[in-house]
């Protein structure tokens, strides 16, 4: 998706992950053919390369919090800072080990925030710069680190840079986005979101896929001659508003944030392959390790390698379609039903597809950093949906947390929020977006504990459904989702085969085959995971490859019996299972 992702905005590439999947997968995104097969020809070793980084990342469960829908602290029917300062005990009871925020700062809310008009001042919905530090303080005193999120692609046309650069007497903001010569300029292309007519500047402004959202001019990788409005990326303008961008960073960084997730990361300078817009997150790298050391940054970018070799810590890989394969073509999804889910019941998935071009980019990225493959966020439906119990969202949080990387648990998944069904579109929600941002359910009680306003006043209604779950019941209830969920994160804080940098070999992931088992290997120290989601038995005999301790189950049921050159495994339905089968020598 590399080529893709360069030149689209966040919510184009979540169309196309919705509407062209056949389409990328006919080729042209990631590599054509990753050169790895999936399980044969691969070796446990327990050799590992620990990418550069802050430490505390080696094991660290992030948890996504959506500040409207999080804690309403004032009773206003929309959550805020003060609210989730007052929950970070919960949080640090699940055992995350760091928090990422969606945008919090001054908007008009046309894309929920992510179209900031202020990128320095706490918007008044979510309270003040003072609650923002308050919350970095509160956090830190609990052994919490908390990202934000950094937009920096495009803003609000409320921004006041942008009101600026709509003025037809050039000004200091007239190059700090992307505009044409003339409003008729001949080579209107509606494929590259030119929106015309809107101000008294006699131009064409570049738009971030919503018409107000328009594009941070961060230059154009090869500008053409003959259209002399494509700065290049070393303009003076160009540079003034990068420099800029930094001082946003510093703000934060300042304040107390301990890193960021960058917004469609790859979308930032235009007819780019990548290369480019590469240079200057290794610029903010370098910003960061010298002035701020230990601090981490995240990408939405969905491809590891260039993330990675771009500067960054991480990268978010959910933009391909073999992410669909694991838990959202039979999900309701903008409508969309077009297959089957390696994660369902029904157990016709297939891991295979999916396997290849993770692989692949898992080969091309580990040493520089990690992949953050996030099973629910803002902008995809949540897994519980389409009918799947506690029992379903354990196998899938059994493969979120053992996999390589850095997991993000969105909020609500840990009891098993429901994506729920034709909500309104609101804050330009749309498709499955409006669905999976419900507020939290603290309690079985009004509003589900999520604020004290009255119901019609809620930012976004509750599941009201009588089984709707919630924290209090789930905490009094030891086998409850929320305890095994805790279960597997204590497993990911403490097992030296499941830092972040552990070896990952897959050994048993046959095309349209279940189970799925993995090796999680660091030294003699050594995992096998191995997941069945399907609605009835599975077991596969496959070789470890090394010599192997007799395996003892730790995590989930099942059996793994060791024969003289292979190990068999059993599992029941919808189950998971982890052995551990350290090295003998
Ligand atoms: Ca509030």
């Amino acid at each position: 998706m590399f080529q893709l992702t360069a030149s689209l905005t966040r919510v184009q590439a979540l169309l196309v992950s919705l509407v062209l999947a056949s389409f990328m997968a006919t080729g042209n995104s990631f590599a054509a053919e990753p050169a790895a097969a999936a399980a044969p020809g691969r070796a446990v070793t327990g050799k590992v390369v620990r990418p550069p980084g802050p430490a505390w990342v080696d094991h660290a469960v992030f948890y996504q919090i959506y500040p409207q829908t999080f804690f309403d602290s004032n009773g206003d029917g929309i959550g805020d800072l003060p609210g989730i300062i007052a929950k970070l005990d919960y949080v640090k009871s699940l055992g995350a080990g760091a928090i990422w925020l969606n945008p919090f700062v001054e908007s008009p809310f046309r894309d929920a925030g992510y179209d900031a008009s202020d990128f320095y001042t706490v918007a008044p919905r979510y309270g003040t710069n003072e609650d923002a530090r308050r919350l970095f303080t509160e956090a830190h005193k609990r052994g919490l680190k908390v990202i934000f999120d950094y937009v920096i692609s495009y803003t609000s046309i409320d921004h006041p840079w942008f009101k600026a650069s709509c003025d037809p007497k050039p000004n200091k903001y007239t190059n700090w986005f992307v505009w044409t010569n003339g409003t008729w300029y001949p080579g209107w292309d509606k494929n590259r979101s030119f929106v015309q007519g809107y101000c008294e500047r006699d131009a064409q402004f570049l738009s971030n896929f919503f018409w107000h959202q328009p594009a941070l001019n961060y230059g154009y990788a090869h500008p053409d001659p003959a259209q002399p409005w494509q700065l290049p990326t070393d303009h003076p303008d160009v540079l003034a508003l990068k420099e800029e961008m930094k001082n946003v960073l510093r703000f934060w960084l300042e304040m107390g944030a301990d890193g960021f997730r960058a917004d469609m990361a790859g979308s930032l300078v235009k007819n780019d392959d990548g290369s480019e817009t590469s240079k200057f997150w290794k610029e903010l790298r370098e910003l960061m390790d010298r002035e701020y050391p230990g601090r981490f940054m995240v990408a939405e970018w969905s491809d590891p390698k260039a993330a990675t070799a771009g500067g960054f810590h991480a990268d978010f890989l959910h933009w391909f379609p073999g992410y669909d394969d694991l838990f959202q073509k039979d999900a309701k999804r903008g409508g969309r039903q077009d297959g089957h889910s390696f994660f369902d019941a029904d157990g016709l998935g297939d891991i295979s597809k999916f396997l290849k071009i993770y692989l692949d980019q898992y080969d091309g990225s580990h040493a520089n950093g990690y992949i953050a493959l996030p099973f629910g966020n803002h902008d995809i439906p949540r897994i519980k949906n389409n009918g799947r119990t506690d029992r379903d969202i354990e196998v899938i949080f059994a493969f979120a947390l053992t996999m390589p990387g850095t997991p993000f648990v969105y909020y609500g998944d840990e009891i098993g929020m429901r994506q729920l069904d034709n909500l309104p579109h609101i804050e330009g929600s749309y498709g499955g977006r409006a669905g999976d941002r419900t507020p939290m359910q603290w309690t079985a009680g009004v509003n589900r504990g999520f604020s004290i306003a009255s119901p019609e006043r809620l930012y976004r209604a509750v599941d009201t459904a009588a089984d709707a779950p919630s924290v209090a019941m789930q905490e009094k209830e030891p086998s409850s989702l929320l305890n095994k969920v805790k279960a597997l994160i204590r497993l990911h804080n403490d097992e030296p085969a499941l830092a972040a940098y552990a070896e990952f070999v897959p050994v048993f992931a046959e095309k349209d085959k279940y189970p799925f088992a993995y090796v999680r290997a660091n030294g003699k120290d050594r995992l096998l995971i191995v997941l069945n989601p399907a609605g009835r038995e599975a077991s596969a005999t496959f070789p470890l490859g090394y010599a192997s301790q007799k395996p003892v189950l730790i995590s989930g049921s099942g059996s793994a019996t060791l024969g003289a050159r292979d190990v068999t495994v059993k599992l029941g339905a919808a189950s998971h299972a982890i052995f551990r089968v350290n090295a003998l020598k």
